[in-house]
């Protein structure tokens, strides 16, 4: 059985080396050191990642890495690659590398090498997207289908929402994408409400396909088309993305309309799969396959990289040291690009449902903190909401900044306003302002000495608070890929150190549970269950509105 990691030799280095760091100012930092932000520099292609302005020293990076050393997470990167079963509660290998394992080398479940069918799958998405972005997949009564809608939830709906939006420059004239995921009516209505159905194609993308959300919204979806168009219809206008072939058949779909991936795949991972069609078909299978070499290019690096150059590996590095010794608990992602407006909510449910556990892999309650809360927007917006937190707050939240150098909209000097707000956050929130420089800036106004004497504290910054800056040169589907892929692997090696396993979901079965028992509570009269009084009540409550 493997040790706890905060018993381990260099934990424990770590946890003094912290007592020394601690009050250590990284502008002091700078100033000793002319080749600081040079030496906490790492680069992959055009993707440049600062992670100077953070709180360590070469010892912390020395410590960092020898920890992860001790967790063995060379064999662990090495288990991911090569298929072995480490989703050990689910007894399944994790492979979302092998759906972009560009080189096409041979990747081994239980005998059987996993490429070929990934490559049919993929020449089939080709296939598809092609003819529906020309026209030759067409409608039941002629139209060419120009509305793509994804019906989906979770990992089967976040990843596509989220690339879709990243890559909007790259869509079809004529293809419009809309998503439903909720089960709130509301979800459905206002989707039905904008598109036609002779022109609309429905992708039902679920990996089960028994989760009732997306389901309920499939059934209501087909039974619109059919209204509309008669039942010949669904087959020209609802394709299944799935591993459940007798529940996509018991659902009414042809098995010629689905696209298939397989239980290795986690539906938070499997963006780069079937699960990409909507993505597919608005950008163009050629740029989809780009997104793929993009995030193959930082499996590579993940995978052959030491790791004092390893940019995943840093990352996670870097979080592990800002929860488990300086005991923070949140960080914050913010891209300066409007079309990544939902990578944070991407990577809330890529780190949050993966590092989200207190069992270990020991089948032990964890005895150290494991996954933070992750939040974030896009920048120039959040300055103006949670910005304030992040700045003068009593909690420190270390920030991930994303600028691509080039806007996909150069609009006058809009670029370069917003360049300047990210590169003014990263160093005010490393610099901040000193009392002493807040009562000279107050003077040099002309305030007057009370004045300057009250506001002094409150226009004063203590600074020394963390980020990460990646800068790219554009949001294109290769770097799209690349940065998913990062987030990915970071979010791997942490639960490498923090021994959990990160690609099971338990935590969100009970709800889904009660729900089960509640529901007929709802729809009917009787109390099957006995709830607590505050359930009940609210239970009582609800019906009585509705009556
Ligand atoms: C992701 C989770 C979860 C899943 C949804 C939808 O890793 O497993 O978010 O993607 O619950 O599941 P289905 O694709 O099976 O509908």
């Amino acid at each position: 059985m493997k040790k706890e990691v905060n018993k381990s030799k260099y934990w424990k280095k770590l946890a003094s080396h912290y007592k020394k760091m601690r009050n250590v100012q990284m502008r002091d930092l700078f100033a000793d050191d002319a080749k600081r932000a040079d030496k906490f520099a790492l680069q992959l292609d055009a993707l440049y990642y600062d992670y100077s302005k953070n709180r360590i020293n070469d010892k912390t990076m020395k410590y960092l890495i020898r920890l992860a050393e001790d967790c063995n997470l060379h064999e662990k990167i090495e288990a991911m690659f090569t298929g072995e079963k480490i989703n050990i509660t689910e007894n399944r290998p994790v492979l979302h590398i092998a759906l972009r394992n560009r080189g096409n080398t041979p990747i081994y479940v239980d005998g059987k090498n996993v490429m070929p069918q990934i490559n049919e799958v993929l020449a089939k998405m080709r296939d598809f997207s092609d003819a529906v972005r020309f026209g030759k997949f067409k409608g039941h009564t002629g139209k060419k289908l120009t509305n793509i809608v994804n019906i989906g939830i979770g990992g089967s709906d976040l990843g596509p929402v989220m690339a879709t939006e990243a890559l909007r420059k790259y869509w079809a004239k004529d293809i419009n994408c809309y998503f439903i995921s909720n089960i709130d009516g509301t979800a459905c209505a206002e989707v039905l409400n904008k598109i036609n159905p002779e022109t609309t194609l429905f992708i039902v993308a679920s990996k089960t396909f028994t989760t009732i959300e997306t389901i309920t919204n499939a059934k209501t979806c087909r039974k619109w088309l059919v209204d509309a168009l008669g039942e010949h219809a669904v087959a020209k206008h609802f394709v299944a993305l799935s591993t459940n072939v007798e529940e996509v058949k018991k659902f009414g779909i042809n098995p010629d309309n689905m696209f298939e991936f397989w239980d290795f795949v986690g539906g938070r991972y499997s963006m780069w799969s079937a699960i990409g069609l909507s993505i597919a078909i608005a950008i163009g299978m050629d740029n989809f396959e780009k997104m793929l070499d993009g995030a193959y290019a930082m499996d590579r690096h993940f995978r052959e990289t030491d790791f004092a150059h390893n940019i995943p590996v840093i990352m996670a590095l870097l979080g592990i040291w800002y929860n488990n010794f300086f005991n923070l608990k949140s960080y914050a992602v913010v891209p300066y690009d409007e079309y990544l407006k939902y990578l944070p909510s991407y990577l809330q449910q890529l780190d949050m449902e993966s590092n989200g556990k207190y069992v270990s892999t020991n089948n032990e309650y964890v005895k150290y903190a494991t996954g933070p809360v992750l939040f974030g927007g896009a920048g120039t917006n959040v300055q103006h909401s949670f910005f304030q937190l992040i700045h003068q707050g009593t909690t420190i939240i270390p920030c991930d900044f994303i600028i691509p150098a080039i806007s996909h909209n150069e609009i006058g000097d809009h670029h370069e306003i917003l360049l300047s707000n990210v590169l003014a956050q990263s160093e005010a929130l490393m610099r901040g302002k000193t009392v002493k420089e807040a009562a000279e800036e107050l003077t040099q106004a002309g305030k007057s000495k009370e004045e300057v004497n009250f506001l002094k504290k409150f226009k004063s910054f203590e600074g020394n608070r963390p980020s990460n800056t990646f800068v790219v040169k554009k949001i294109d589907p290769y770097t799209l890929g690349m940065l998913v892929a990062m987030y990915e692997h970071k979010v791997f090696v942490q639960g490498v150190i923090w021994n959990i396993d990160s690609f099971d979901q338990m935590g969100v079965e009970l709800g889904k549970q009660l729900a089960k028992n509640i529901l007929p509570e709802l729809q009917g009269n009787a109390f099957g269950e006995v709830h607590d009084g505050s359930t009940e009540n609210l239970i009582r409550y609800v019906k009585r509105l509705r009556k």
